[in-house]
């Protein structure tokens, strides 16, 4: 009987019912597909990377999350970017009155001579446009050069959702804090720290747990390649997150090549610990991860041995890595599983780098087929046929960590 409230209860009482009806984590479907199809920086094989064309596309093709690499704007907004560089990307050299921002300046231990996202507002990055990274490989996709705006994370989230409505999927978003070290020490003009220490981390929680909710159950991975960053999230949300693994190459005998700056996370490197990724994925490194991490995103060589022998398996009269022979499981995937690890692996495309394999979606497949919990690919369509194909073509599922603290927390020493 509402006439009978007071009148300023009328108010507060519509204020609560809309909390209760907008809230984020209650709205989102906690259904996923397993294994994970995940549009690598989006449709990448068909689209300039990291614009909405491109994410789009990759939701119509059916994966199930996408996946936007993030950095900052000098107004500390989070645009969708690969690096903190945007010449190879975008633009900008098409645009004179920016020609004096270009400059050197040292990312995780390399120099750069680039214009730096951080160096520009975002409405001065919204004036640029998109361009194609491999117009040599990709042709096609220079035909949509000049034609797409660089996306904010807040439009790539807004995208995910009104998709999922559309859809009636369950589309993820699979965000990377991408150089946090340097985020968090770059200096202005004027020597004083831009962000400062764990601002890139804090804001981005800010907004998923404005988006979704502080859940494990959130359609959301975050990801990164270092690991105190990852370590300090993990003991302020329960939102998943994913250490990634890289190399620098692969020997001939299939292990891996470490060289800088794919060695190590870069924090290591400043911290002076002497851990390698490869390090990560020993049983006694894995067990490190467990600590503060739902999965683990390694470089697809990780996971299955490839050796150079000589022999042209393709009969393209060329040696190329797609001869190597493969020779199975290195065994890291069924570690990472015994500790509770997801095995999330990267990156599989149409038009290279198929370590073993001539036939994209055939490698894809064997990935499933071994076990894997999700694969990024440039080229969602075939990444969604490869699992279809495959003896572990999923189901929907319902995520069956919501609403239990699924965390481990980290005990070992650490820096906030
Ligand atoms: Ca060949």
């Amino acid at each position: 009987m509402l006439h009978l409230l007071p009148k300023f209860a009328l108010p507060a009482l519509l204020v609560v019912t809309l909390i209760a009806v907008q809230t984020p984590a209650q709205a989102e479907p906690h259904m996923q597909h397993s294994p994970l199809v995940i549009g690598h920086r989006g449709a990448a094989g068909y689209r300039p990377e990291h614009t909405l064309a491109g994410y789009t596309l990759a939701i119509e093709m059916g994966v199930d999350f996408i996946e936007p690499d993030l950095v900052l704007t000098k107004d500390k907004q989070m645009i969708a970017r690969h690096e903190p560089m945007i010449g190879s990307t975008t633009d900008v050299a098409d645009h004179p009155q920016f020609a004096q921002r270009k400059v050197k300046r040292m990312v995780d231990g390399v120099e750069y001579d680039d214009w730096f996202a951080s160096d520009f507002t975002l409405a001065e990055l919204k004036t640029l446009r998109a361009k194609e990274r491999l117009p040599a490989l990709r042709p096609a996709n220079t035909a949509f050069d000049g034609q797409f705006e660089i996306p904010t994370l807040d439009e790539v989230i807004e995208l995910a959702k009104s998709k999922s409505r559309q859809t009636g999927r369950s589309i993820g978003i699979y965000p990377e804090i991408k150089h946090s070290t340097y985020h968090a020490t770059l200096k202005n003009a004027q020597g004083r720290l831009q962000f400062g220490a764990h601002y890139f981390e804090d804001r981005l929680l800010k907004t998923l747990h404005k988006a979704y909710g502080n859940s494990a159950c959130a359609p959301v991975f975050i990801q990164s390649f270092e690991v105190g960053n990852l370590q300090y999230l993990s003991r302020k949300t329960q939102i998943r997150l994913v250490q990634l693994i890289d190399a620098d190459d692969v020997n001939p005998d299939g292990s891996m090549s470490l060289v800088p700056p794919y060695m190590q996370p870069y924090d290591f490197v400043v911290n002076g610990d002497p851990r390698t990724f490869a390090d990560l994925v020993t049983e006694q490194g894995l067990a490190f991860v467990a600590g503060y991490a739902d999965a683990i995103g390694p470089w697809k060589p990780y996971l299955v041995k490839t050796v150079t022998d000589g022999v042209d398996r393709d009969g393209d009269g060329t040696l190329t890595i797609n001869d190597r022979r493969v020779e199975g499981s290195t065994g890291v995937m069924e570690m990472a599983h015994d500790k509770g690890l997801m095995v999330h692996t990267w990156t599989f495309r149409n038009d290279s780098s198929g370590y073993g394999f001539a036939d994209p979606q055939a490698e894809m497949s064997y990935y499933f087929d071994l076990g894997v919990d999700g694969l990024f690919t440039d080229f969602g369509d075939t990444g969604v046929a490869a699992r279809a194909a495959s003896s572990n073509p999923g189901q929907d599922e319902h995520l069956k960590q919501c609403g239990r603290e699924h965390k481990k927390p980290y005990k070992g020493h650490h820096k906030d």
